[in-house]
């Protein structure tokens, strides 16, 4: 218990000298979950679609074999949750959306600048397109090279973080990620999600702990 302390402190502190901690933030070793309202459970993924909407030249919806056919990646990401417990070199794979659009999947019009992740139980989350493209956003199927457990988001979830050892401008809080994600719509115009509706940011930047939303944005 002791030793694990000195050994948390102590790892926290090479991950602040390398510059990887945002301001506020602490490193934990656990995986922390968090979220509003109930976690669905599937007895199995046959009525499972992913859906791609709005702005986009053709409509598309994979079932959950066709979802994972589309191309795969692995990412690995600093996440930073904005309650202020931060996880460093988490190893994530999925499908990340830039090979759909590179790969001819998905056209989006030239008027989306802005995605809607649709999850189950109506929660929604915002995110700019140019974020969406960042290769520290990922569509996730697998964490730490298992399926997601049902608490971080099986089947499917949005995750967004900070590639070791870079500061981006898409660097975002990990509330930017949908767990239990069905579907992405595309607008011309932002819209804030649950939590932006809640009060937090529409922006979320880490590096600028965008962590609330500013009076009368
Ligand atoms: N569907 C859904 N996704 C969600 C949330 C939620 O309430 N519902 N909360 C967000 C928040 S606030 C955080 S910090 C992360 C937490 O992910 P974790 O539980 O895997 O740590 O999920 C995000 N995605
Ligand atoms: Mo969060």
């Amino acid at each position: 218990m002791f030793k694990s302390f000195i050994d948390r402190r102590q790892r926290e502190e090479e991950i602040k000298a390398e510059g990887r901690l945002p301001p506020g933030q602490s490193l934990t070793q656990k995986f922390p979950v968090l979220h509003y309202g109930p976690v669905p459970l599937y007895n199995n993924l046959n009525n499972w679609t992913f859906k791609v909407y709005g702005l986009v030249e053709e409509e598309k919806t994979w079932n959950w074999d066709e979802f994972n056919k589309l191309p795969r990646r692995k990412v690995t990401m600093d996440i930073h949750c904005v309650t202020r417990w931060s996880k460093f070199d988490t190893e994530w794979e999925g499908v990340h959306f830039k090979d759909l659009i590179d790969g001819g999947f998905v056209k989006l019009k030239p008027e989306a600048n802005f995605c809607i992740q649709h999850c189950e139980y109506g929660f929604t989350v915002n995110v700019p397109v140019s974020v969406l493209l960042a290769d520290n956003f990922l569509l996730a199927t697998h964490f730490d090279g298992k399926p997601l457990e049902p608490d971080h988001g099986y089947p499917l979830r949005g995750v967004i973080g900070a590639i070791p050892g870079k500061h981006q401008d898409s660097d975002r809080y990990l509330w930017k990620g949908g767990k239990w994600l069905r579907a992405l719509e595309f607008k011309a115009q932002d819209q804030p999600g649950f939590w932006e509706q809640a009060g937090y940011s529409m922006t979320a930047r880490i590096w600028d702990e965008e962590r609330y939303a500013r009076r009368g944005w």
